[in-house]
């Protein structure tokens, strides 16, 4: 072999193996490893305890990260938060941490990153998978599976009320892929149950107050509920003071179910008004630097990095409260 092709040869092995092999050939920006990055976090909200916790964790391993971190709040409309990733692209940070609001909204922010040759990260949320793609449009989806965590409430429920059941579901923001998934895991279980019916399904945001109001008015049409399942605990706390406002006593004559594991929800399984809450861990800091850090060193990084969830009920809330947030 003459010598330049030679030279040549040994340039580009030398090239390509310094860099993220994997990245290049899925067509994901590459990511270099050093001792400190740029990195955006693009929160949706802040208006529930669960959001600040998962800002508090990401806050919290910014500094062994290595992170200097860009965050924005975009206070609940999915419009600001397409702005917000754009103005991380324009700011030219190394990557970016985005908790999608909704499913489809958002997908050209990560097309838009993408193209700057910034690696998008997907926390807590996902994407509409038939428009956007883990390992070719982003890394990964670092979080829960919704949709057992919906089938995980629906066979407590059942257990519970021995499978007859006149049922309240409250669901969260629309078009967010929690809202999706858990009404999907858990509607699928109640079907297969004859003695179970949904009589009113309506989203409350994911938000306390929205929960109490909009419980508020489902009560009135469907006087003869016996269950509720709540997408969130925010929402299952607003419905418990929705019922009590009109003269229920939840946990005796209403069985709550939700998912999260907030303090507030902790103590209303110890207090007897809620029944059971499946987790939604939203400490998201250790893994997201984790996951980082594997992407720079050139790992293929699995398309879901799924979080293993925990479930409270009566058994083990005042065990696990000092741990809630
Ligand atoms: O359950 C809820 C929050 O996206 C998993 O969003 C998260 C959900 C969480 O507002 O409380």
């Amino acid at each position: 072999m003459p010598r330049n092709i030679r030279g040549l040869t040994l340039g580009l092995t030398l090239l390509t193996s310094a860099l993220p092999a994997i990245a290049f050939a899925q067509g994901l920006p590459p990511l270099e490893q050093k001792d400190s990055y740029r990195v955006g976090f693009a929160q949706t909200e802040s208006n529930n305890p669960w959001r600040i916790a998962e800002t508090q964790s990401m806050r919290d391993v910014a500094d062994e990260c290595g992170w200097e971190l860009v965050y924005t709040d975009a206070a609940g409309s999915a419009a600001k938060q397409v702005a917000d990733v754009n103005s991380m692209i324009a700011q030219g940070v190394d990557a970016i941490f985005l908790a999608p609001r909704e499913e489809t909204p958002l997908i050209p922010a990560v097309m838009n990153a993408k193209e700057a040759g910034i690696p998008v990260f997907l926390i807590d949320r996902n994407v509409n998978q038939s428009v956007a793609q883990a390992g070719e449009d982003y890394v990964t989806f670092i979080g829960s599976d919704f949709i057992d965590q919906g089938r995980r409430a629906a066979e407590w429920l059942v257990a519970e009320t021995g499978g007859e059941a006149t049922i309240i579901e409250l669901e969260g923001t629309t078009g967010s892929s929690p809202a999706n998934d858990r009404k999907k895991g858990f509607d699928d279980v109640i079907a297969e149950h004859p003695g179970m019916e949904i009589v009113a399904s309506q989203s409350g945001d994911f938000s306390r107050d929205q929960g109490r109001e909009v419980m508020a008015t489902l009560l009135q049409a469907h006087p003869d509920v016996t269950a509720v399942y709540a997408h969130n605990d925010e929402m299952a706390i607003g419905a418990i003071a929705a019922l009590e406002a009109a003269g229920r006593t939840p946990g005796e004559d209403v069985t709550i179910v939700s998912i999260d594991g907030t303090r507030d929800a902790l103590q209303a399984i110890i207090d007897g008004k809620l029944g059971a809450t499946v987790q939604s861990s939203p400490f998201f800091g250790p893994i997201s630097c984790e996951t980082m850090q594997r992407y720079a060193a050139g790992e293929e990084i699995e398309p879901w990095v799924k979080i293993e969830d925990m479930f409270f009920d009566a058994s083990n809330a005042a065990e696990h409260i000092d741990e809630a947030y």
